[in-house]
């Protein structure tokens, strides 16, 4: 069957959208033309409690790089997502919680939500955390996440969220790179239904950071009903705490620049970076493109089935659709337990208008033919979005037809932990879709494409994405590192922000992206670095050395190939591949377990002792015709071993 290749907005989508073709040109152009003007306006989106006067102060010049918006402004998240909602939206529900299991669920209003958050935060007050103290929430998909992340934004205190999936010595270096006197997690998360140790985790992670342990307090949430090692005079039941706390809290009243939180995530190099975001600018922009990009109006049902450990989870199930008062579906599971109809399900049972998922989710889904939606309803859905990588047309297709029944707009949203939020993307009501293609830019969005050199090309063309100039949700630095934060990202091409991106232009000026062209793997959706899996694979007493490529994979998008050379008097075996990988499993997360782990006795190296990860990826991916050249290798033999002994996936 052959697909269309663009797909003009429906009429559907035209009537009930908040922005047209027309307006996205006019307010685009204005945007990028006036950004203090156009800031000025959509800033008041938020409640302040201060006004403020300033708009912008930005700068991407090496040396000097800095973003400020609304920097004499004065706010409170928390209030923005909940006190004011209470005069007209008390009562409406803020989460449908959907448990592990389909017989499990909880609803929180607007009104609930707000009083347990202020218990919490009167509850950490207590325990002597304030303003810019650093609190780690290592919780499952439970709606005590949200609340902790906003009972933190309450009181100024800045939270690190840590996914739930992370191994203990995971939990310990952030939780130790930040600082955090108080850690917020529970007995155990229940996914696809198996149990998760966390706090047991928790405890190994303090446990082994020994005397930099810098955690006070561990408030620990009852849910799985575990018994736990109850370390007297450090923790405290969530229960308990909140049992004697009032539902009313002062909010602490804070600059527009002044952290919300840091979110840790992978790079090219080196430890996991503390990406460091403020709170006026991230909070008008994680509102602003939630109402638009999802074309969100009031009664609307939004699910966002990421996980509140990832910057999605941050911006799209707490910050963006709280500010706009909207109604979530939050839910602790998988998508194919029990069965793989139970997104379908889900679907159908709160009758979500909006899902926001991810590739990953769809491809594993659509493996099983149509029987993930067959006999289901889904006549309530009117968008549907995707985050986290690119998605090939053939799941897009799969989507829009088997899901979207062919009515429903997909927004492909191009966007990083970095950003705070989405960059580049249609909006349903006003962008004609091509399969595959992010399409446009968000407002005062300014991407470029450069190529290696720097050269910015002109017109349809293929490089390195980059952006031109600040937005009001962007980074602004990583925690306790401005040197690292403005070398990472504004040195390889000076005065631009470099995504790490690659990414084609077409003759409509639609971007689509096209993969890393970093170190950094893409794995169902999820960030990881090929320097962190290969410094954890040495550390293996088995291991000399080891190089870590991606591949394409059917269902992740990419898998995690090693190449592993053995220590001298070591003999590889199938018994040591399974030990190698539990290795990884245990120190990182099962996220970053390897696929494939081929022994090797050697790497091809450059002659300066460089792994040559080109010619690795060539043969991960299985085009050793195309390796290009290998006569800088210090020994090509090794090529040949390399190639004859490939694993296939
Ligand atoms: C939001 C999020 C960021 C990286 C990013 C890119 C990839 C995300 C994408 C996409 C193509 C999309 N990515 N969305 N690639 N199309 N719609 O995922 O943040 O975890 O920081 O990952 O994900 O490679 O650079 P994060």
């Amino acid at each position: 069957m052959t697909h269309p290749s663009v797909y003009p907005v429906t009429p559907e989508a035209l009537q009930r959208t908040w922005l047209d073709n027309d307006a996205y040109l006019a307010m685009y152009q204005q945007s990028v033309e006036d950004p203090d003007g156009f800031w000025r306006e959509h800033g008041q989106r938020l409640q302040w409690m201060r006004p403020y006067t300033q708009v912008r102060d930005t700068s991407f010049t090496l040396g000097n790089v800095h973003a400020h918006w609304f920097a004499d402004g004065v706010l409170n998240a928390s209030v923005n997502c909940l006190d004011r909602h209470l005069p007209e939206h008390a009562n409406q529900v803020a989460y449908f919680w959907e448990g592990d299991s389909p017989d499990v669920q909880r609803t929180m209003t607007y009104r609930q939500l707000y009083e347990e958050v202020c218990r919490l935060a009167n509850g950490m007050r207590q325990l002597g955390v304030g303003k810019g103290d650093r609190v780690t929430i290592y919780l499952p998909m439970i709606p005590e996440a949200a609340v902790a992340m906003l009972a933190c934004a309450r009181i100024g205190a800045v939270h690190s969220v840590v996914f739930a999936g992370f191994s203990p010595d995971a939990l310990g270096s952030r939780i130790e790179d930040c600082g955090s006197k108080l850690v917020i997690t529970a007995d155990q998360g229940l996914r696809g239904a198996r149990t998760t140790p966390l706090k047991d985790n928790t405890d190994l992670a303090l446990g082994h950071l020994g005397k930099a342990n810098p955690v006070e307090h561990v408030i620990v949430v009852k849910h799985v009903g575990q018994n736990i090692d109850e370390h007297a005079g450090r923790d405290i039941w969530y229960h308990d705490l909140l049992a004697s706390q009032p539902g009313d809290c002062e909010p602490e009243p804070m600059n527009a620049e002044d952290p919300l939180f840091i979110l840790y995530t992978s790079g090219s190099t080196g430890k996991p970076k503390g990406v460091l975001h403020t709170t006026g600018g991230y909070m008008v922009w994680a509102a602003m493109t939630h109402q638009y990009v999802f074309d969100y109006h009031p009664g609307d049902v939004y699910w966002c089935s990421a996980d509140v450990g990832w910057v999605t989870g941050h911006s799209y199930i707490v910050y963006g659709p709280l500010a706009n008062a909207a109604t979530s579906v939050m839910f602790e599971g998988i998508p194919t337990y029990p069965s793989i109809k139970r997104i379908a399900q889900i679907i159908d049972k709160y009758r979500v208008n909006i899902l926001y998922t991810a590739p990953t989710a769809i491809r594993a889904l659509m493996a099983h033919g149509t029987a993930a939606v067959d006999g289901m309803d889904l006549s309530s859905l009117k968008v549907l979005g995707s985050v986290g990588e690119p998605i090939n047309p053939e799941a897009w297709n799969w989507y829009h037809e088997q899901v979207g029944k062919s009515r429903c707009p997909i927004v492909d949203t191009w966007w990083q932990t970095e950003t705070g939020g989405i960059l580049i993307t249609p909006l349903p009501g006003a962008t004609a879709l091509k399969p595959g293609s992010a399409t446009r830019p968000f407002f005062s969005v300014r991407p470029a494409i450069v190529d290696n050199e720097g050269k910015m090309l002109d017109g349809a063309c293929e490089g390195n994405l980059v952006l031109l100039g600040s937005w009001p949700g962007q980074m602004r630095t990583l925690f306790g590192d401005h040197e690292r934060f403005e070398q990472t990202y504004f040195s390889t091409y000076p005065g631009m922000y470099f995504t790490g991106d690659g990414a084609r232009r077409d003759e409509d000026g639609y971007y689509w992206l096209t993969g890393r062209v970093d170190d950094v793997l893409n794995v169902s959706g999820h960030r990881l670095g090929t320097a962190e899996i290969e410094s954890c694979l040495v550390a293996h007493e088995a291991i000399a050395e080891a190089a870590v490529v991606g591949y394409p994979h059917d269902i992740k998008g990419q898998g995690i190939y090693v190449f592993v050379a053995p220590r001298v008097g070591v003999e590889p075996s199938e018994e040591l591949t399974k030990a190698v990988r539990e290795w990884v499993r245990r120190d990182i997360s099962a996220i970053a377990t390897p696929d494939l782990i081929q022994w090797t006795p050697g790497l091809p190296k450059t002659r300066s002792g460089k792994i040559m990860r080109r010619i690795l990826r060539k043969i991960a991916a299985n085009e050793h015709d195309s390796l290009g050249d290998i006569t800088t290798l210090a020994d090509p033999s090794v090529v040949e071993h390399l190639i004859e002994h490939r694993l296939n996936a």
